[in-house]
């Protein structure tokens, strides 16, 4: 194995080629023989997995593997056992996860015990935000890969062939689920036509184990059926609704279920008849049941009148705890607000204890800098992941309470809001890739550690991608020390680094909404714009302070979270650090546990954020012989976009706040290279044609 890493780290001769990052993860080696022994089956999942072992395999030469299908009671869901040249598992697709397994360890140099491997959760899925016209919402890797305004209901083999690789994609990191469409839901993806092309993507995605859901619009029987109401409990739209599902298992008969984001931003749902969520969930569950589908309710819920944006999914969804049908799990983003660069973990989470609970990631970097900054998010999750909710003792972590460990629960889940498009390299920043991978191999395994998914990604992905092989690229021992350390330095350190140059210290939503949350916007209210849609409702900046009072003494947010957290955060003594602000409105000379006063560390922070992109840059440019001309050069240049980014928020937001502070920006930081004045000038709202959208 170790003979095998150094010749690929020599460049190997299928690597000696151009790179443009279509291939992912999954890229090409010099297959050694290998015969695989497998069950009888005409099942098109097993072809893929014997498919990809022959093609791929890197192990001892001229060995037989077996693959065996056998019930197991140590095996759960899609899990395999797994040796050397044994994979066993209860499922076909447990066999293709334990075929990628395999081919994952030999490529990275892992070693291969006898051990059973389970899936932490039974639905690992991506959710696309792909509209009908083939734009996609918060996506910045070009238009969705699925559908295409043009020709909406013509399959072309380009399309399959694209939807192949995104599906053995997916399951080699263990995905089984895609949603195939945005949550802001278009009523005529239920039409006839649009069925019959959810039907070919799904006729492509089943061979590799994934199962097509699909988000629903609640007024669809209106828009859709010609009803006069969406009412859950009427019969007539609940008749719509199950014809509709008849009509989609007749396309799909392995479909997953529903996705769907109601009564909020905007949405319609059951709220508007008066009924509740579980009104609205419950109905869809009934209509999917006989058909063994789902519903996934997301409780991303807020409105305006609300004093504190925080705090509304926890008072809506609580009182509903035990209300919802067992096919039923309601999606919770991570945090309380809206996938901000750092949130604490959403207070939904292990409070909601007789109802299923999935956690839903933004993998795309809505407010991480897009396509352009390098951001790692594993260590974002695994911090959500491993936060300990305390609600049923000490020890029930999100991932516990979510996983089926703490509460019991007929279904498990983890959601993950894609970053795919059209782009050759599919997610735009190379880098973007490891977010996808990540996620995927998080939702198999919520216990595995950042550090270990940037070494698995970083070997899958550059390994003898060098194109030429100069005397410095010689040994595994030279590569593991002068690019995979150091790059994977790089990567951990990264989202801190967003935080830091952005939002430290628990400030939140202060982005722009001009530039599509990319940049800073910390002044950004325009007149008659929703206060919680603005980013002065959330820093709360005046001349005594700045943060968000959440304590008792404030909105009590910090109320909704179990004992001994909500005494932790209530105090800004033990509130750590990394969330002073989202709990607390401090004075700007408050006494940091440094010893500087707040402006100081905040100063400190954004000044921090910028030397470590320039530090990245560094890096970068030493990782130069190690990595194709054509990655690394993209790469260079984004680094370069992101730290002119860095210090664009760093100057922006100190010299926004100093207006309050009134203190000056202490001399060991990088003086401003912008003014105020420059900033805002290039930040005027844009005008919007109807009114206050979603900015
Ligand atoms: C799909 C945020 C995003 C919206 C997104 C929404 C959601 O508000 O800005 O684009 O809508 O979250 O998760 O529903």
């Amino acid at each position: 194995m170790k003979k095998l890493f150094i010749l690929l780290c020599l460049g190997a001769p299928l690597a000696l080629r151009a790179e443009d990052g279509h291939q992912l993860w999954l890229r090409p080696h010099a297959a050694v023989p290998v015969t695989v022994v497998a069950p009888a089956s005409s099942s098109a999942v097993l072809a893929t997995a014997r498919r990809e072992l022959q093609q791929h395999w890197q192990g001892a030469a001229g060995a037989t593997v077996t693959l065996a299908l056998r019930k197991d009671k140590a095996l759960k869901y899609d899990g395999f056992r797994l040796s050397k040249q044994k994979i066993e598992a209860a499922t076909e697709a447990g066999l293709l996860y334990g075929a990628y397994e395999l081919l994952r360890r030999q490529q990275t140099g892992q070693p291969v015990a006898s051990e059973v491997c389970n899936p932490s959760y039974e639905l690992r899925l991506l959710n696309h935000w792909d509209n009908p016209d083939g734009s996609v919402e918060r996506g910045y890797a070009g238009k969705s890969i699925f559908w295409r305004q043009d020709s909406a209901l013509v399959v072309t083999r380009r399309d399959q062939k694209l939807w192949q690789e995104y599906a053995r994609a997916n399951a080699s990191i263990g995905l089984n689920s895609s949603v195939l469409n945005n949550v802001n839901a278009s009523p005529l993806i239920l039409s006839a036509g649009y069925l019959g092309r959810v039907k070919a993507i799904a006729d492509v995605l089943r061979p590799y184990g994934v199962r097509v859901y699909l988000s629903v619009k609640f007024s669809s029987p209106v828009l859709l059926g010609g009803l006069k109401t969406a009412d859950p409990l009427d019969p007539a739209v609940v008749k719509w609704w199950q014809a509709k599902a008849q009509e989609i298992y007749r396309l799909v008969p392995d479909f997953g279920g529903f996705l769907v984001k109601a009564s909020s931003e905007g949405q319609p749902g059951p709220q508007d008849y008066g009924r509740t969520h579980a009104d609205g969930a419950n109905m869809l569950a009934d209509v999917l049941r006989p058909h063994g589908g789902l519903v996934m309710w997301r409780a991303f819920v807020y409105s305006p009148s609300d004093k504190d944006r925080a705090k509304q999914a926890y008072n809506e969804f609580v009182p509903l705890d035990g209300k919802f049908r067992d096919n039923v799990l309601v999606q919770v983003k991570n945090g309380p607000v809206d996938f901000q660069p750092r949130e604490p973990f959403s207070p939904l989470f292990g409070a909601l204890k007789k109802t299923a609970v999935m956690p839903e990631f933004q993998i795309t970097q809505e407010y991480l800098g897009h396509a352009t900054d390098l951001a790692f998010l594993a260590p974002m999750w695994e911090e959500c992941l491993r936060s300990d909710t305390h609600q049923a003792g000490p020890g029930s972590t999100v991932a516990r309470c979510t996983d089926g460990s703490v509460y019991a629960q007929k279904h498990s889940a983890m959601a993950g809001v894609s970053n795919v498009g059209l782009d050759t390299n599919w997610t735009g920043q190379d880098f973007g890739q490891a977010n996808w991978y990540a996620f995927g191999r998080l939702a198999w395994n919520n216990t595995l550690s950042s550090s270990q998914l940037t070494d698995e990604w970083l070997k899958l992905t550059f390994a003898g991608s060098a194109a030429s092989a100069p005397a410095a690229v010689g040994s595994a021992a030279d590569w593991n020390a002068h690019f995979l350390a150091p790059v994977a330095q790089l990567m951990l350190a990264s989202r801190e680094a967003v935080v830091n140059y952005s939002m430290p210290l628990g400030l939140h939503h202060i982005m722009s909404a001009t530039h599509d949350h990319y940049g800073p916007g910390p002044w950004w209210a325009p007149p008659g714009m929703r206060a919680d849609w603005t980013p002065p409702y959330y820093h709360q900046a005046d001349a005594r302070g700045v943060g968000f009072d959440r304590t008792t003494a404030g909105s009590s947010a910090v109320s909704q979270y179990h004992e001994p957290l909500a005494a932790r955060f209530n105090d800004p003594a033990t509130c750590p650090d990394e969330y002073l602000l989202w709990f607390h409105h401090l004075p700007w000379d408050f006494k940091m546990k440094s010893g500087r006063t707040l402006w100081d560390e905040l100063a400190l922070h954004y000044d921090q954020g910028v030397q470590q992109v320039r530090q990245f840059q560094r890096t970068w440019d030493q990782a130069r012989p190690y990595v194709d001309a054509e990655r690394f050069g993209t790469v260079q240049n984004k680094l370069r976009a992101q730290s002119g980014n860095a210090v664009l928020w760093k100057d922006a937001c100190l010299l926004y706040f100093q207006q309050f502070s009134h203190l000056p920006i202490p001399p060991t930081v990088e003086p401003p290279m912008h003014t105020l004045d420059a900033v805002l000038a290039n930040d005027l709202p844009r005008p919007r044609a109807n009114g206050p959208a979603r900015p």
